[in-house]
């Protein structure tokens, strides 16, 4: 029995990787997973136990066990059972790409990013990409934001990919850890992943034709891996973070800087919203919660039905 890692998924087939060797993999039969009700029961990402076809031609492997998941993004199933789909698991960070002119990125897609980070237990750093091309008073406006996600635990850096600055910083965070790139399109992920890995040669985990079989044209998460340990998920074709389910009290437990406020709240279950000896309210009048942070919250709570 070996342990792997999962690297693509192509429905019926995983490329495993183990010591450097590839496997494809299928999953035995009477593989099922506790407690998630999930459409697939292995994720890219996935650290699993499998057995080795010694009969195969090509490095092929029965998938018999998964490993405890750290965590986990899903997306809901296209039909209507309250099935998800794991799109990849064991994710250490998340890199949010922003640029505030070119393309715009709003704070309110910032703050409903880190919301959906922070309900999957991802860390998330906020990376200002573009900085050649700021104004000292764009750059002045970038400090400002910059400094509010710090001060509330957050790590910001500011990059530019096609004049490699701070490139260096980014490859020392991923150093040795599961990486995701997310952000609007345009803000510069690509360019960024050629930055870091210049001559591109992706390791893919490619599976042979013979694999392939049966391959819908859905789009799959895949990793990669750059020399120094440094592993990459890409989700092609998935908008964001896929979704959480989330009522609308729990929201407020996902604005980190709530939590200490919280406790001084009149009401054990206040919302933050309009209740009377609201802590959060308070530290927003005082300007100790951003007011961006405080509006897109409420905001949030207004449209949490749309959210999930
Ligand atoms: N000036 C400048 N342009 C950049 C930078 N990073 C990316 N771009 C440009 O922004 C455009 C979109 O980049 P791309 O990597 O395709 O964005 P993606 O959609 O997030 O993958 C391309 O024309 C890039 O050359 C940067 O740091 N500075
Ligand atoms: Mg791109
Ligand atoms: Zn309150």
């Amino acid at each position: 029995m070996k342990k792997g890692l999962v690297y693509r998924s192509t429905g019926s087939w995983y490329s495993v990787e183990s010591d450097g060797c590839f496997y494809a993999c299928r999953i035995k039969g009477k593989l099922r997973l506790k407690g998630i009700k999930s459409t697939n029961p292995i994720a890219v990402g996935d650290r699993v136990w499998f057995e080795v076809d010694e009969n195969a031609v090509e490095p092929e492997g029965t998938i018999v066990g998964i490993e405890e998941r750290q965590n986990y993004i899903v997306r809901k199933s296209v039909n209507l059972s309250k099935q998800t789909h794991i799109i990849a698991s064991n994710i250490d960070q998340v890199f949010l790409l922003i640029t505030l002119h070119n393309p715009p990125t709003f704070t309110a897609f910032i703050d409903r990013f880190l919301v959906t980070a922070e309900a999957y237990h991802i860390p998330a750093v906020l990376v200002f990409n573009k900085m050649d091309t700021c104004s000292p008073e764009q750059e002045n406006e970038i400090d400002a934001l910059a400094t509010i996600y710090q001060t509330i635990g957050y790590k910001t850096l500011k990059i530019s990919a096609t004049e490699g600055q701070n490139i260096d910083e980014i490859k020392s965070m991923m150093q040795g850890k599961v990486s995701m790139f997310s952000g609007h399109s345009g803000v510069g992920k690509s360019t960024l992943i050629n930055a870091i890995a210049p001559d591109l040669n992706l390791k893919t985990a490619a599976l042979s034709d013979q694999h392939q079989q049966g391959i819908h044209t859905t789009t799959f998460a895949e990793m990669f891996a750059f020399p120094n340990g440094m592993k990459l998920i890409d989700t092609p074709g998935i908008k964001g973070f896929g979704v959480v389910d989330m009522q609308p009290d729990e929201i407020g437990n996902y604005f980190p800087e709530f939590t200490p406020l919280r406790s001084a709240c009149k009401f054990h279950n206040c919302m933050h919203q309009n209740e009377p000896q609201c802590a959060v309210i308070e530290a927003f009048e005082n300007g100790i919660v951003a007011e961006s942070r405080y509006h897109n919250y409420l905001q949030m709570l207004e449209t949490d039905s749309t959210y999930r």
